[in-house]
Protein backbone atom coordinates (compact mmCIF):
# COMPACT_ATOMS: atom_id res chain seq x y z
CA UNK A 1 0.00 0.00 0.00
CA UNK A 2 0.85 3.70 -0.26
CA UNK A 3 0.93 5.09 3.06
CA UNK A 4 1.51 8.65 3.54
CA UNK A 5 1.92 10.15 7.45
CA UNK A 6 1.23 13.57 8.34
CA UNK A 7 1.73 15.37 11.84
CA UNK A 8 -0.15 17.55 13.71
CA UNK A 9 1.84 19.10 16.52
CA UNK A 10 -0.40 20.12 18.51
CA UNK A 11 -1.67 20.13 22.60
CA UNK A 12 -3.77 23.71 22.42
CA UNK A 13 -6.67 21.02 22.86
CA UNK A 14 -5.29 19.14 26.01
CA UNK A 15 -5.21 19.87 29.35
CA UNK A 16 -1.35 19.55 30.11
CA UNK A 17 1.76 19.89 27.30
CA UNK A 18 3.02 17.51 25.77
CA UNK A 19 1.42 15.92 22.90
CA UNK A 20 2.77 18.45 20.50
CA UNK A 21 5.85 16.25 20.54
CA UNK A 22 4.09 13.48 19.98
CA UNK A 23 4.58 13.02 16.10
CA UNK A 24 8.54 13.52 16.54
CA UNK A 25 8.14 10.62 19.65
CA UNK A 26 6.99 8.55 17.02
CA UNK A 27 8.89 9.12 14.17
CA UNK A 28 11.77 7.99 16.80
CA UNK A 29 10.00 4.92 17.40
CA UNK A 30 11.02 4.42 13.46
CA UNK A 31 6.91 4.61 12.84
CA UNK A 32 8.38 5.01 8.78
CA UNK A 33 10.88 2.68 8.65
CA UNK A 34 8.33 -0.32 10.48
CA UNK A 35 5.70 -0.04 7.88
CA UNK A 36 8.31 -0.05 5.06
CA UNK A 37 9.48 -3.23 6.35
CA UNK A 38 6.17 -4.76 6.14
CA UNK A 39 6.63 -3.66 2.55
CA UNK A 40 4.67 -0.77 2.05
CA UNK A 41 5.99 2.84 0.47
CA UNK A 42 5.84 5.06 3.02
CA UNK A 43 5.78 9.11 2.45
CA UNK A 44 6.55 11.34 5.40
CA UNK A 45 4.43 14.69 4.93
CA UNK A 46 6.15 16.19 7.39
CA UNK A 47 3.56 18.16 10.03
CA UNK A 48 1.09 20.89 9.55
CA UNK A 49 1.70 23.72 10.85
CA UNK A 50 0.23 24.15 14.54
CA UNK A 51 1.15 27.61 16.93
CA UNK A 52 2.86 27.21 19.92
CA UNK A 53 0.12 27.88 23.42
CA UNK A 54 2.48 30.54 24.38
CA UNK A 55 1.92 32.76 21.16
CA UNK A 56 -2.22 32.68 21.01
CA UNK A 57 -4.74 33.59 22.87
CA UNK A 58 -6.12 31.45 25.50
CA UNK A 59 -9.23 33.20 26.10
CA UNK A 60 -11.72 30.85 25.90
CA UNK A 61 -15.12 31.90 23.86
CA UNK A 62 -18.18 30.25 25.18
CA UNK A 63 -15.94 27.77 27.01
CA UNK A 64 -13.88 26.40 24.46
CA UNK A 65 -9.76 26.59 25.45
CA UNK A 66 -7.58 27.65 22.45
CA UNK A 67 -10.66 27.39 19.87
CA UNK A 68 -9.41 29.73 17.01
CA UNK A 69 -5.94 28.25 17.01
CA UNK A 70 -7.72 24.46 17.01
CA UNK A 71 -10.02 25.42 14.31
CA UNK A 72 -7.40 26.60 11.94
CA UNK A 73 -4.79 23.42 12.55
CA UNK A 74 -8.21 21.27 12.02
CA UNK A 75 -8.79 22.41 8.83
CA UNK A 76 -4.80 22.91 7.33
CA UNK A 77 -5.03 18.91 8.54
CA UNK A 78 -8.41 18.09 6.84
CA UNK A 79 -6.94 20.10 3.57
CA UNK A 80 -4.35 18.25 3.94
CA UNK A 81 -5.58 14.69 4.10
CA UNK A 82 -8.73 15.28 1.76
CA UNK A 83 -6.22 16.18 -0.98
CA UNK A 84 -3.97 12.54 -0.81
CA UNK A 85 -4.95 10.15 -3.68
CA UNK A 86 -8.07 7.94 -2.67
CA UNK A 87 -5.63 4.99 -3.19
CA UNK A 88 -3.56 6.38 -0.52
CA UNK A 89 -3.69 5.41 3.45
CA UNK A 90 -2.78 8.32 5.92
CA UNK A 91 -1.26 7.88 9.10
CA UNK A 92 -2.04 10.84 10.91
CA UNK A 93 0.16 11.64 13.93
CA UNK A 94 -1.35 13.68 17.14
CA UNK A 95 -1.35 16.24 18.94
CA UNK A 96 -4.18 15.39 20.96
CA UNK A 97 -7.49 14.26 19.74
CA UNK A 98 -8.78 17.34 18.55
CA UNK A 99 -6.62 16.97 15.43
CA UNK A 100 -8.87 14.35 14.54
CA UNK A 101 -12.22 16.82 14.05
CA UNK A 102 -9.66 17.53 10.65
CA UNK A 103 -8.44 14.18 10.22
CA UNK A 104 -11.52 12.04 9.94
CA UNK A 105 -13.44 15.12 8.03
CA UNK A 106 -10.26 15.23 5.53
CA UNK A 107 -10.30 11.18 4.99
CA UNK A 108 -14.44 11.23 4.36
CA UNK A 109 -13.87 14.25 1.85
CA UNK A 110 -11.19 13.24 0.09
CA UNK A 111 -11.49 12.37 -3.68
CA UNK A 112 -13.94 14.95 -3.91
CA UNK A 113 -17.47 14.28 -2.60
CA UNK A 114 -18.39 13.08 0.89
CA UNK A 115 -18.23 9.01 1.47
CA UNK A 116 -20.13 7.14 3.84
CA UNK A 117 -17.22 6.97 6.58
CA UNK A 118 -17.19 4.27 9.54
CA UNK A 119 -15.14 5.71 12.99
CA UNK A 120 -13.58 2.82 15.37
CA UNK A 121 -12.77 5.33 17.97
CA UNK A 122 -9.94 3.38 20.43
CA UNK A 123 -9.82 5.70 23.91
CA UNK A 124 -10.49 5.49 27.36
CA UNK A 125 -12.65 8.28 26.90
CA UNK A 126 -16.13 8.87 24.52
CA UNK A 127 -14.74 12.33 23.70
CA UNK A 128 -18.47 13.06 23.12
CA UNK A 129 -18.60 16.59 25.64
CA UNK A 130 -19.93 19.42 23.75
CA UNK A 131 -19.21 23.17 25.15
CA UNK A 132 -21.49 23.46 27.34
CA UNK A 133 -21.18 19.96 28.74
CA UNK A 134 -17.73 20.20 29.12
CA UNK A 135 -16.30 20.25 32.96
CA UNK A 136 -12.56 21.26 31.83
CA UNK A 137 -13.19 22.94 28.50
CA UNK A 138 -10.50 21.21 26.55
CA UNK A 139 -11.23 21.05 23.12
CA UNK A 140 -9.82 17.45 23.11
CA UNK A 141 -12.96 15.95 24.95
CA UNK A 142 -14.91 17.03 22.64
CA UNK A 143 -14.07 15.52 18.60
CA UNK A 144 -16.92 13.24 18.28
CA UNK A 145 -19.69 15.31 19.44
CA UNK A 146 -18.52 17.99 16.37
CA UNK A 147 -18.03 15.69 14.04
CA UNK A 148 -21.81 14.45 14.26
CA UNK A 149 -22.80 17.91 14.08
CA UNK A 150 -22.91 18.91 17.44
CA UNK A 151 -21.85 21.98 19.96
CA UNK A 152 -19.47 24.66 17.98
CA UNK A 153 -20.85 25.52 15.00
CA UNK A 154 -17.44 26.42 13.58
CA UNK A 155 -15.64 23.23 14.66
CA UNK A 156 -19.08 21.26 13.32
CA UNK A 157 -18.78 23.26 10.52
CA UNK A 158 -15.20 21.98 9.45
CA UNK A 159 -16.68 19.71 6.70
CA UNK A 160 -19.08 22.79 4.96
CA UNK A 161 -22.22 20.66 5.71
CA UNK A 162 -20.87 16.50 5.82
CA UNK A 163 -21.51 15.17 9.32
CA UNK A 164 -20.70 11.49 10.69
CA UNK A 165 -23.73 9.69 11.16
CA UNK A 166 -23.64 8.10 14.90
CA UNK A 167 -24.85 5.05 13.57
CA UNK A 168 -21.60 4.70 12.17
CA UNK A 169 -19.43 5.39 15.02
CA UNK A 170 -18.29 2.40 17.20
CA UNK A 171 -16.00 3.88 20.94
CA UNK A 172 -13.91 0.47 21.94
CA UNK A 173 -12.08 0.79 25.70
CA UNK A 174 -14.52 3.22 27.63
CA UNK A 175 -13.83 3.67 31.28
CA UNK A 176 -14.29 7.35 31.54
CA UNK A 177 -17.69 9.70 30.82
CA UNK A 178 -18.65 12.90 32.44
CA UNK A 179 -21.94 12.93 33.92
CA UNK A 180 -23.22 15.67 30.99
CA UNK A 181 -21.89 13.75 28.48
CA UNK A 182 -23.27 10.31 29.52
CA UNK A 183 -26.55 11.73 29.28
CA UNK A 184 -25.79 13.18 26.04
CA UNK A 185 -24.04 10.08 24.51
CA UNK A 186 -28.22 8.06 26.20
CA UNK A 187 -30.11 7.58 22.79
CA UNK A 188 -27.27 9.22 20.64
CA UNK A 189 -27.11 6.01 18.35
CA UNK A 190 -23.54 5.67 18.90
CA UNK A 191 -22.39 1.81 20.00
CA UNK A 192 -19.73 2.19 23.17
CA UNK A 193 -17.94 -0.98 23.99
CA UNK A 194 -16.87 0.03 27.87
CA UNK A 195 -14.11 -1.96 29.30
CA UNK A 196 -16.87 -3.91 31.01
CA UNK A 197 -17.48 -5.48 28.00
CA UNK A 198 -14.43 -5.91 27.05
CA UNK A 199 -14.20 -8.00 29.74
CA UNK A 200 -16.98 -10.06 29.47
CA UNK A 201 -17.37 -10.52 25.56
CA UNK A 202 -13.62 -10.22 24.77
CA UNK A 203 -12.04 -8.27 21.86
CA UNK A 204 -12.74 -11.23 18.99
CA UNK A 205 -16.82 -10.66 19.51
CA UNK A 206 -16.51 -7.19 19.97
CA UNK A 207 -14.48 -6.59 16.45
CA UNK A 208 -16.77 -8.84 14.68
CA UNK A 209 -19.91 -7.18 15.81
CA UNK A 210 -18.17 -4.05 14.78
CA UNK A 211 -17.34 -4.79 11.95
CA UNK A 212 -20.81 -5.65 10.93
CA UNK A 213 -22.17 -2.70 12.02
CA UNK A 214 -20.13 -0.99 10.07
CA UNK A 215 -20.26 -3.06 6.38
CA UNK A 216 -22.59 -0.18 4.62
CA UNK A 217 -19.58 2.56 5.22
CA UNK A 218 -17.44 3.17 2.33
CA UNK A 219 -14.31 3.82 4.63
CA UNK A 220 -13.58 3.60 7.70
CA UNK A 221 -11.32 5.39 9.59
CA UNK A 222 -9.29 4.19 13.34
CA UNK A 223 -8.78 7.12 15.74
CA UNK A 224 -6.51 5.23 18.32
CA UNK A 225 -6.05 7.57 21.87
CA UNK A 226 -3.26 6.04 23.31
CA UNK A 227 -4.87 6.19 26.90
CA UNK A 228 -6.94 3.43 25.60
CA UNK A 229 -4.09 1.15 26.37
CA UNK A 230 -3.67 0.36 30.45
CA UNK A 231 -1.27 3.25 31.80
CA UNK A 232 1.04 0.16 32.53
CA UNK A 233 1.79 -0.33 29.06
CA UNK A 234 0.68 2.83 27.33
CA UNK A 235 2.08 5.55 30.79
CA UNK A 236 2.96 8.10 28.59
CA UNK A 237 -0.23 9.89 27.82
CA UNK A 238 -1.73 13.17 29.69
CA UNK A 239 -5.01 11.60 31.06
CA UNK A 240 -4.32 7.82 31.88
CA UNK A 241 -7.40 6.49 33.63
CA UNK A 242 -7.01 2.77 35.09
CA UNK A 243 -8.27 -0.32 33.81
CA UNK A 244 -7.58 -0.34 30.08
CA UNK A 245 -6.91 -2.30 26.99
CA UNK A 246 -3.97 -5.10 27.64
CA UNK A 247 -1.37 -4.68 25.26
CA UNK A 248 -2.54 -7.70 23.44
CA UNK A 249 -5.57 -6.81 23.32
CA UNK A 250 -4.84 -3.70 21.48
CA UNK A 251 -2.66 -5.86 18.89
CA UNK A 252 -5.64 -8.30 18.21
CA UNK A 253 -7.98 -5.13 17.67
CA UNK A 254 -5.37 -4.18 15.34
CA UNK A 255 -5.03 -7.48 13.68
CA UNK A 256 -8.72 -8.38 13.67
CA UNK A 257 -9.18 -4.66 11.47
CA UNK A 258 -6.47 -5.71 9.77
CA UNK A 259 -7.93 -9.29 8.18
CA UNK A 260 -10.44 -7.59 7.57
CA UNK A 261 -9.35 -5.39 4.75
CA UNK A 262 -11.86 -2.48 5.40
CA UNK A 263 -9.60 0.13 7.13
CA UNK A 264 -8.68 3.12 4.90
CA UNK A 265 -7.24 6.01 7.42
CA UNK A 266 -5.50 5.58 11.09
CA UNK A 267 -5.03 7.89 13.63
CA UNK A 268 -2.65 7.98 16.61
CA UNK A 269 -3.29 10.29 18.70
CA UNK A 270 -2.69 11.66 22.24
CA UNK A 271 1.08 10.47 23.22
CA UNK A 272 3.14 12.31 25.48
CA UNK A 273 6.99 11.76 25.40
CA UNK A 274 6.91 14.80 28.50
CA UNK A 275 5.20 11.93 30.56
CA UNK A 276 6.79 8.89 29.31
CA UNK A 277 9.28 6.03 30.07
CA UNK A 278 11.89 6.15 27.67
CA UNK A 279 9.48 6.54 24.61
CA UNK A 280 7.78 3.28 25.41
CA UNK A 281 4.04 4.52 24.45
CA UNK A 282 5.50 5.72 21.10
CA UNK A 283 6.85 2.38 20.91
CA UNK A 284 4.03 0.51 21.86
CA UNK A 285 1.74 2.58 19.49
CA UNK A 286 4.11 1.74 16.70
CA UNK A 287 3.71 -1.43 17.10
CA UNK A 288 -0.33 -1.24 16.95
CA UNK A 289 0.38 0.83 13.52
CA UNK A 290 2.21 -2.20 12.49
CA UNK A 291 -0.51 -5.16 13.47
CA UNK A 292 -3.55 -3.03 11.53
CA UNK A 293 -0.97 -2.76 8.91
CA UNK A 294 -0.48 -6.04 8.03
CA UNK A 295 2.49 -7.37 10.56
CA UNK A 296 1.52 -11.18 11.64
CA UNK A 297 3.41 -13.19 14.15
CA UNK A 298 4.01 -16.11 11.93
B1 LIG B 1 -8.99 12.44 25.31
C1 LIG B 1 -12.56 14.91 29.99
F1 LIG B 1 -13.30 15.87 31.99
N1 LIG B 1 -13.72 14.10 29.70
O1 LIG B 1 -13.70 16.49 28.63
C2 LIG B 1 -12.75 16.30 29.38
F2 LIG B 1 -12.41 13.92 32.13
O2 LIG B 1 -8.79 12.83 23.92
C3 LIG B 1 -11.31 14.25 29.50
O3 LIG B 1 -9.82 11.20 25.25
C4 LIG B 1 -11.16 14.24 28.02
O4 LIG B 1 -7.74 12.14 25.95
C5 LIG B 1 -10.03 13.37 27.50
O5 LIG B 1 -11.90 17.16 29.65
C6 LIG B 1 -9.78 13.63 26.08
C7 LIG B 1 -12.40 15.07 31.51
MN1 LIG C 1 -9.46 10.84 23.08
MN1 LIG D 1 -8.67 9.50 25.96
MN1 LIG E 1 -5.79 12.30 26.71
Amino acid sequence: MDLSILGIPMDLGAGRRGVDMGPSALRNAHLAGTLRGLGHTVTDLGDVEVPLPETVDKHAEGGLIFLDPIIAACRSAAERVAALPEGTFPVTLGGDHSVSMGTVTGNALRGGSPRRTGLIWVDAHTDYNTPRSSPSGNIHGMPVAHLTGLGDPQLSGLGGGWHLQPEDIVMIGIRSVDAHERELLRGAGIKAYTMKDVDQLGITRIMDETLERLSGTERLHVSFDADALDPSVAPGVGTPVPGGLTYREGHLLMELLSESGRVTSLDIVEVNPVLDTRNQTAEVMVGMAASLLGQRIL
